[in-house]
């Protein structure tokens, strides 16, 4: 296990520590309880980095006190630090575990926040990761290696990696995961039966000494694939009963099981469709199994159709997680969450927020952000996705309330792998503290969670600090800059979305195009003339994004098919935006790149030289995004760039 495995927990004598060591003479627990004994172990383990040593008697000496009051409720906590005494105070025992980390987490990065009074309480209940992994041990979408949990079929037992993975992970304040990918083969269908729950286990009870609960991906064709029932149809008595017995064998070996998610009827998966039924019949009939137990059952909205025709232009599939789920709301069960993503397309770089979070009145909903960066530069490019989370959280899709406000947290498809570095890219594991941050507390700033993470996981020198927190505050815009323009998304290779295609799904079954011909480009989902995606919204919305005068830049070509002459609110027409765009961006790499070259020596040197291999690739892949998109624009437009630069025609 590499020794950056633990990023941004203290592993180190840094100096902040160090400075605040006269604490770490002993902890005196006024609760009890088994999370409470985790905390007193954090600061135990992390007196032992500065060479301080807690198993003595506090004779009057400095000390750290945990305690527990209710009023900060679930998860909640105060940190109050006096001449005596760093005082911790939970909400409940979980609140005093995410106090300890964030206390050591402000210390390490020598933050003068550690000293002063912190105060949180957990704006959601589900603040959650979703991995991708298979049972063979590969990765849907991963970029940091091989599965953490599974090679060759097995689960893995390894319980010092778990602890570093389940610290790690609660100490960013996250409390639940699904271990397992949504697409659910043949193997992982066996998660749920003796086969496999033994060992999961053992990965739950790790995971519970964190305040994590483990949730499972199932198939919903389970009773049918595992050969014990001729239909998985969820009104069907016998499916009925059993799941119900699936269930109540699973809290049997994993008392403390989270619940189950399923993707259904979506890309080729098996679900309630097959038998006439609705999600909601499906997800229904699933959770009334996990009901007795306390558990929930988390459902997903990314259905669409993944067989269109690209002639046929009347389906268009922004339109279809609003399409299926809208006409049900209100008729899920109380431990029914559905999982809705981002965008009403699919994790690119740049989309609106989907009209399901505003749309929804009755049903429980979560937001799912893709943290493992699969169309934004799969941890080669450096792209920090917390602006766009926060974007997406403080938007208001109907005029009611803000995303933030509707849902009940967020899931986050997880970036992590047993390569070198736990995501791939040591700057990657800003995404990953940063999702599990403004989960956690969603009014922080950007900045503030780049700051502390970089001061956490990178250094101190504040110098430093300024670069690298202003590398990662641009890299979205940048990342933005050099790939598909203003909204239009994809122009990514198929299958693998990495590096650039622009046609390359022009014609696929997907349902993802840009319309390029001679004269113009863009998705015309307006209501007069286009598909009426833009009525899904509430009326101001719909209004904005749908008026060509009014819609945002950014999203221009999501909503409207303009000419490349049309001119946008920045003055430029759309062509010369593409033009300097791609220009702007991959000289914006050139310049991270440089910037990055300059830190050498400054940084541990393993992290500086992966981080600098990477940079060149991202240069790479930005000159040749610039190039393929600006010569193909350059040769569907015959439109010349007005300062004459290097294109391909
Ligand atoms: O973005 C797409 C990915 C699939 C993924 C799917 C989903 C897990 O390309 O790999 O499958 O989304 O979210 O279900």
């Amino acid at each position: 296990m590499s020794r950056l495995y633990c990023s941004w927990l203290p592993r180190e004598k840094s100096a902040g520590l160090f400075r605040r060591r006269q604490y770490f003479s002993s902890v005196i627990c006024r609760s009890q309880g088994k999370l409470i004994s985790t905390a007193a172990g954090e600061l135990e383990r992390t007196a032992g980095l500065i060479g301080a040593d807690m198993s003595g008697e506090n004779a009057g000496g400095k000390c750290f006190i945990l305690d527990t009051d209710a009023c900060l409720g679930a998860g909640g906590y105060r940190v109050s630090t006096d001449e005596r005494a760093v005082t911790v105070t939970g909400g409940d025992e979980a609140g005093v575990l995410y106090g300890v980390y964030r206390y050591l987490i402000l210390a390490a990065a020598d933050m003068p926040e550690a000293d002063s009074v912190i105060c949180e309480k957990p704006a959601y209940r589900f603040r959650m990761l979703d991995h991708w992994d298979n049972a063979d041990g590969s990765v849907e979408r991963g970029y940091s290696g091989n599965s953490l949990f599974f090679r060759g079929g097995n689960v893995t037992d390894d319980e010092e990696m778990l602890t570093d993975y389940a610290r790690l992970m609660s100490s960013a304040g996250i409390n639940a995961v699904c271990i397992n990918n949504v697409n659910v083969d043949a193997t992982e269908t066996l998660f749920i039966t003796d086969r496999y729950l033994g060992a999961i286990s053992l990965i739950a009870e790790v995971f519970g000494r964190y305040g994590i609960k483990l949730f499972l991906s199932v198939n919903f064709a389970a009773p049918v694939q595992l050969g014990e029932l001729d239909t998985a149809d969820p009104l069907d008595r016998r499916v009925r009963e059993w799941w119900r017995n699936a269930a109540e064998h699973i809290y049997s070996v994993i008392p403390d099981f989270g619940g189950f998610l399923v993707k259904a009827d979506s890309e080729n998966r098996p679900g309630p469709h097959t038998y006439g039924r609705d999600h909601s019949e499906g997800a229904n009939m699933l959770a009334e199994a996990l009901e007795p137990f306390g558990g929930v059952l988390i459902w997903r909205c990314f259905v669409y159709n993944c067989h269109v025709d690209w002639r046929d232009r009347s389906t268009d599939r922004a339109k279809a997680a609003y399409d299926n789920f809208m006409p049900l709301d209100g008729k899920f069960a109380d431990n029914v969450y559905l999982q809705i993503k981002n965008g009403p397309m699919d994790f690119q770089v740049r989309e609106p927020v989907s009209p399901l979070f505003g749309g929804l009145e009755h049903t429980n909903m979560i937001a799912e952000f893709q943290i493992a960066q699969e169309y934004t530069g799969q941890q080669i490019d450096l792209c920090w996705l917390v602006p766009m989370w926060k974007e997406c959280l403080g938007f208001n899709t109907h005029g009611g309330s803000p995303v933030s406000s509707r849902i009940c947290g967020a899931a986050g498809v997880a970036n992590t792998g047993d390569g070198a570095f736990l995501t791939g890219s040591p700057l990657a594991a800003a995404n990953l503290y940063g999702f599990g941050r403004l989960v956690f507390a969603p009014g922080l700033s950007p900045e503030t969670i780049a700051e502390e993470w970089v001061r956490a996981a990178l250094t101190t020198d504040d110098g430093a600090v300024r670069t690298i927190t202003g590398m990662l505050l641009r890299s979205r815009e940048i990342y933005e800059n050099y790939t598909a323009p203003l909204g239009v998304g994809w122009m990514v290779t198929p299958h693998y979305h990495y590096g650039v295609d622009v046609d390359g799904y022009e014609y696929s079954p997907w349902g993802t195009y840009h319309y390029a011909d001679r004269d113009g480009i863009g998705n015309d989902r307006t209501a007069e003339t286009g598909t009426g995606y833009v009525l899904q919204y509430g009326k101001e919305n719909a209004a904005l994004y749908g008026n060509i005068d009014t819609c945002p830049d950014e999203l221009l070509l999501f909503f409207h098919h303009v000419p490349y002459t049309h001119v946008l609110h920045s003055g430029k027409t759309v062509i010369q935006h593409i033009y300097d765009s791609h220009f702007d961006g991959a000289e914006a790499v050139r310049e991270m790149l440089e910037s990055w070259k300059e830190l050498e020596g400054r940084l541990d040197p393993e992290i500086y030289r992966e981080c600098l291999k990477r940079f060149e690739m991202q240069l790479k892949n930005a000159e040749r995004w610039r190039d393929v998109v600006n010569t193909y624009f350059l040769r569907k437009s015959g439109i010349a760039d007005e300062h004459n630069r290097n294109i391909f025609i």
